[in-house]
């Protein structure tokens, strides 16, 4: 696709696909964050995090969803935090958020670390209580220091739209503004045109009520032939008149505006998930070739917490792994197989190792960029 055909793509997206309400609110916010803390000339990154859904009727009962619970991103957030940027953190709705993580969901329910002291009042039970210190410090102290900028969105649309403001609010920040984008991103969607305004049928009985052209409901509906049927019968029996076919049409790729357009000088990070090892290196490298963004962080859903592979222009592959009781794959530290990968979850966490390593990448985007203005 040339230049102007991606742009014209691009422009008839965001004109079609209408912005999510909050769109002007969010933007307003992340615009103050940025001036606050561009005057305070911090670093900024932009952690996108958690699945787009892709609705299926205008009135969504029904929608698909890409596998994210947001811990990558959330995690990656805090290590952020930490080695002191100002985060923006745009994540699906209800997904994983920084510090909270540790005690939400089913692992470590907050509920389970409190009890009932003798006053009758809330405690911390003494044996948690150093480790919920800790994490409560660091949500703290970035509450109060306005550090951290939480914008949610549900759908590909929201997200898109989302992205866009906000990348190109980043763009005065030239080359210390980082975009880290960890969100699982839907590659296809049903376009506005296709969509169904109300819940999807499994009868025709909207037909049978309201016959074609009219208003007004049929005064005998002939509803005694309703049929249900099951959409996971995929056996021949069903007829293909009663299935509920999904016909998806391909999302734009928007990382090329993202990296010529929306936030030119600023680093992009972008995250490549595969399930088959054997095509994971090559999308990743393919990826950077095609947007020709700065880093691509390449890894497979089943090991994702046990290791990735950095894949930059000019550099050789470079795998990050935490550290494994028994040791790696072989001799060479080859990947893990997916049918290796450990059972439950590391002791260390890889984005201790990511961020370190991503950050160290900005330094040398900031000072490669600032030499070019000298010359
Ligand atoms: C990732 O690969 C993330 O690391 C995960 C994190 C989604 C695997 P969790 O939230 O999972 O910790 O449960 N994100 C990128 C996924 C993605 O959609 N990438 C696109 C692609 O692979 C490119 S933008 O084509």
């Amino acid at each position: 696709m040339s230049a102007t055909e991606s742009l014209q793509a691009e422009d008839a997206y965001f004109a079609t696909n209408p912005p999510p309400k909050q769109l002007a609110a969010h933007a307003a916010l992340a615009e103050a964050f940025i001036t606050q803390h561009a005057a305070a000339n911090r670093r900024v990154v932009l952690v996108t995090s958690g699945g787009t859904t892709v609705p299926l009727e205008k009135n969504t009962v029904r929608f698909i969803d890409n596998f994210s619970a947001g811990t990558r991103g959330a995690t990656s957030a805090e290590y952020f935090l930490s080695a002191g940027y100002a985060v923006i953190f745009l994540h699906r709705q209800f997904s994983l958020l920084p510090y909270s993580r540790h005690y939400s969901h089913s692992t470590d329910c907050l509920l389970d670390l409190l009890h009932e002291d003798a006053d009758g009042r809330v405690a911390v039970r003494p044996d948690d209580s150093d480790r919920i210190l800790d994490v409560l410090r660091k949500y703290q102290s970035a509450r109060r220091n306005n550090m951290l900028l939480l914008l949610p969105f549900v759908t590909i649309g929201d997200y898109l739209h989302e992205l866009r403001a906000v990348a190109r609010l980043m763009a005065p920040l030239g080359s210390s503004g980082l975009l880290y984008l960890a969100a699982a991103v839907s590659d296809f969607f049903v376009p506005p045109e296709r969509l169904s305004e109300h819940k999807i049928q499994s009868t025709n009985i909207v037909e049978k009520l309201y016959p074609k052209n009219s208003s007004s409901p049929s005064p005998s509906p002939q509803i005694e032939d309703e049929e249900t049927f099951d959409n996971f019968d995929a056996s021949p029996r069903v007829p293909r008149s009663k299935r509920l076919i999904i016909d998806l049409d391909p999302v734009p790729k928007f990382l090329k505006s993202l990296v010529e357009g929306w936030a030119p000088l600023g680093m992009i990070v972008s995250f490549k998930l595969e399930t088959d090892p054997r095509i994971l290196v090559h999308k990743a490298r393919y990826s950077l070739e095609r947007y020709q963004h700065h880093l691509v962080v390449g890894n497979l859903l089943s090991t994702r917490k046990w290791e990735v592979v950095f894949v930059a222009p000019g550099r050789e592959d470079r795998w990050l792994r935490v550290a494994r009781h028994g040791g790696w794959g072989d001799a060479e530290g080859r990947p893990l197989r997916p049918d290796e990968a450990p059972e439950g979850d590391p002791e260390e966490e890889i984005e201790a190792l990511i961020i370190p390593a991503v950050a160290e990448l900005h330094d040398a985007h900031i000072a490669k960029s600032n030499n070019a203005e000298k010359q």
